[in-house]
Order: structure tokens, then C-alpha cells, then sequence
């Protein structure tokens, strides 16, 4: 079998490694040349732990080429990007031009899956798309939506191992796309129709948006009443049916604070908490830059001088690199905007360098700061002892207290 895999991103260029791996035969496709020409070099363009090795592997032995047009294949896969236009509504356009490119291609018996996140409908849609170009397809190609779940960082494990939902157009279709994907996922494969799946996916990062916003409103309250929360949460958390997750300085990433939108864009009317989710854990960052901010104030009055700041941590959560919509990122930028005048140390352990923000070491910003901002929750932070002389803002639990 050969499957052509539109989008060498964070899950199209993984998926296609593991499927070749697995004796696809696999068609990588990228519509940027640059991606295209490292991937065949055998070099990984995105971060993924033990992925840089696999892909040499499957280029060795013949089973995965990139390319950037899509090759004549029995199986194809869209996994391009799905970002916004305008206030916060879903762009389906890659999905479409990604689907008018293969269209061409298409033969009877063939299978297309949409595994991009994409608003409730998106897959008839692009059906609808295939069968006005070529209209004797109809009924004669399997069409599904399969998302993908996988946690960046832990993508070779989770790719194989998670559980995965198929949404076909039909019955058939679904049947299809699992004899696909049981080639190489270990995971139950659970069956429903495509509107279920695509909104099985936004549900998955909504869920998880509003379980943060609870936290992070417990952490608004509790700041104010004088309530330790991290204490608080651990407590409610010994009631056999509690399990509050934990509040931080916001919610970042391409997923969380994205998909919820692609609800809220198509049932405005209908889609409160989720709405008032997002406007919370959006809400956290602008707080916690405020804070920042009023802490600076309050030393300069006592002290009589502008106080060294050192701000722990840029990625958008811990131990990892990415920066991708990262509200860390966002405070320390809030936070130098208003202060150009005091000293503002910019610690990110995971990067060498950025293009915007110079760093410093996390050793040496701790020991000279005179307010420590504990942003994201990195292993190296927790090695740093409390100190009773500095300020220490822990937005993300560093110390609990
Ligand atoms: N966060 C908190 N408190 C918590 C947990 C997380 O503030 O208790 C914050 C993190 O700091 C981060 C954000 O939430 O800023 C998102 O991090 P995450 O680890 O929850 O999720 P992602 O964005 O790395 O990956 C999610 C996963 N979805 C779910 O857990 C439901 C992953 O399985 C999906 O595949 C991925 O989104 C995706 O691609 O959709």
C-alpha cells in the first residue's frame, strides 16, 4: 500500500515516519522546499525525541520519500494546519488547497483522511469538494476523519499506543481507514461517523482548557482570600471524585487555547463555558503580567531603586522548547514593554538563543534578581532553593507556596 501524507509538520512528518516504518510505502509532502530537501537529507525540522533516527531509517530502506507535489497513492492524508482568520474563526483554506491537490490523483478504491483539527462539517465538506471535480467518484472512494491525539514530546510512544477515533462518511469508509491505521496503531480504534469525530477532537482540548480555567480561578480567589491553592488542590483532590488540574500563568500551545474557538466560532449562542474558559486562562496571563508589574512598583517605593527581575521560563510548558503561543512568552514581553528602565533577566533553559529576548543563564538570573518570576514549571527551577530576601512570584508551582 502507499499513502501520501499532506503536511510535514508536528504530526504529518511523525505519522509518516511511523506508517513507513511500520512497511508503508510513504509519500511526504510539504508545499515548502526547505522542508522537503532537509527531510530527504534525513534531518528532523521539527523537535521530536528519538524521530531524527527513525526517519534516517525509512529513507534508507526505500519506504519514505518527500516531495512537493503529491504522488499517485492509494491512501491520503491531510495534515496541514488549520489556523484563524479575522476574530477567532477556523481557516479550513490548507485543508481545501491540500485536498484540491490530491484531487487529480484520486482513483476508485482510495482512501482520503482529514487528520487536521478542523471545525464540525469540514469533512462532508471537502466530500462535497471531490465529488463536484470528479463526480464519478462518487460512492467509489472512502472518505473519514481520524484526529490525531498525541502529546508533543512523547509523539513515537503515543502515535502507537493511544486510542484513536475514526469518523467515516459512511460505514465502509470507516472500515477502511482502520485497516489503515491498525498497520501500526496498538490502540483500540473507535468507530463513529465524521461530524462525531471532528467534534470528539475539539471536545478533547476543550475539556482540558476548561478543567485549567477552573484552576486558574481557584488561583484568582485564592490569591486574594490568602489562600495557599496549591494546598487547596491537593486537598479537594483527596475526595475519590475530584481531580482539579493545576492553575499556571495561562494556557499556550497550538491546541488548548486554539481549538476551543473552532466551537465557539459555529455555536456562539450554545458554547458558555467554553467561551468563558478561553476568557479565563486568557484572562490569568494579563493578571499575572499586572502583578508583575505592581511587585516592581512596590519594591521601587521601598527600596528606593528599580529592582533586577528575573523571568523563569519562556516555553509554554515545562521541560520542553517550544514557545509556540506561549503566554510566558507573552507576560515577559507585557512585562518589558512597560519597564525599559530596570533590569529584567530573561531565563529559558530549553533555548540557546532568541532572536527577541537575550537570555541568562537560570543560575545566575536567580541569584542576582531581587524578584523572581516562576513562569513555567522546568525541572531546573525546582533545584533552586526559596529564598526569604528575594520576592519570588510562583505563578506555577515551583516551591507551593
Ligand atoms: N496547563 C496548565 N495546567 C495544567 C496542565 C496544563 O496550566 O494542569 C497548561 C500548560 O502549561 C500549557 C497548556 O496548558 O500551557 C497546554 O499544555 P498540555 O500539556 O495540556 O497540552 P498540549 O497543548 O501539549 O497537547 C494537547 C493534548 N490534549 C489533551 O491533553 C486533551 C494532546 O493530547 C493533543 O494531541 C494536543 O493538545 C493537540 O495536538 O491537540
Amino acid at each position: 500500500m502507499k499513502a501520501c501524507f499532506m503536511g510535514l509538520g508536528y504530526i504529518g512528518l511523525p505519522t509518516a515516519i511511523i506508517a513507513a516504518k511500520h512497511g508503508v510505502d510513504v509519500v511526504g509532502v510539504d508545499i515548502n522546499a526547505k522542508v522537503v530537501e532537509v527531510t530527504n537529507q534525513g534531518k528532523l525540522h521539527i523537535i521530536e525525541p528519538g524521530m531524527e533516527e527513525m526517519l534516517q531509517e525509512v529513507l534508507a530502506a526505500g519506504k519514505f520519500k518527500a516531495y512537493t507535489t503529491p504522488q499517485e497513492s492509494d491512501a491520503y492524508f491531510m495534515v496541514v494546519p488549520t489556523p484563524f482568520k479575522g476574530d477567532h474563526e477556523p481557516d479550513t483554506s490548507y485543508v481545501e488547497a491540500a485536498t484540491r491537490a490530491v484531487l487529480p490523483l484520486l482513483k476508485e478504491g482510495d482512501l482520503y483522511v482529514i487528520e487536521s483539527t478542523s471545525p464540525i462539517g469540514t469533512t462532508e465538506m471537502m466530500a462535497e469538494i471531490i465529488f463536484t471535480e470528479r463526480p464519478e467518484l462518487k460512492d467509489k472512494i472512502y472518505i473519514a476523519y481520524c484526529p490525531e491525539r498525541v502529546l508533543p514530546g512523547n509523539v513515537i510512544y503515543e502515535l502507537v499506543h493511544n486510542d484513536r477515533v475514526l469518523g467515516g462518511l459512511t460505514p465502509e469508509s470507516t472500515d477502511k481507514a482502520i485497516e489503515f491505521y491498525s498497520q501500526f496503531v496498538q490502540g483500540k480504534l473507535h468507530k463513529t461517523n465524521s461530524r462525531t469525530a471532528e467534534m470528539c477532537k475539539l471536545t478533547e482540548n476543550s475539556s482540558r482548557d476548561v478543567q485549567i480555567a477552573f484552576a486558574n480561578e481557584l488561583s484568582l480567589i485564592c490569591d486574594k482570600a490568602g489562600i495557599n491553592v496549591w494546598e487547596l488542590i491537593e486537598l479537594a483532590n483527596k475526595h475519590p471524585r475530584v481531580n482539579i488540574l493545576q492553575p499556571g500563568c495561562g494556557v499556550g500551545g497550538h491546541c488548548i487555547a486554539v481549538d476551543p474557538y473552532f466551537i465557539t466560532a459555529d455555536y456562539p449562542e450554545e458554547s458558555k463555558i467554553i467561551a468563558t474558559a478561553r476568557e479565563i486562562n486568557n484572562y490569568k496571563s494579563d493578571w499575572c503580567a499586572e502583578k508583575v508589574k505592581s511587585t516592581m512598583l512596590e519594591f521601587e517605593l521601598k527600596h528606593g531603586r528599580k529592582p533586577i527581575v528575573a523571568m523563569m521560563g519562556l516555553a509554554f510548558k515545562p521541560n520542553i522548547d517550544d514557545l509556540r503561543e506561549s503566554p510566558s512568552k507573552n507576560i515577559v514581553g507585557k512585562v518589558m514593554l512597560i519597564c525599559n528602565n530596570a533590569d529584567i533577566l530573561i531565563v529559558e533553559p530549553n533555548v540557546s538563543e532568541h532572536k527577541q529576548f537575550k537570555l541568562t543563564n537560570y543560575k545566575e538570573a536567580y541569584d542576582r534578581a531581587d524578584i523572581v518570576v516562576m513562569l513555567t514549571a522546568h525541572n531546573e527551577f525546582k533545584t533552586l532553593p526559596w529564598d526569604e530576601n528575594k520576592v519570588i512570584l510562583d505563578f506555577c508551582g515551583i516551591y507551593k507556596r
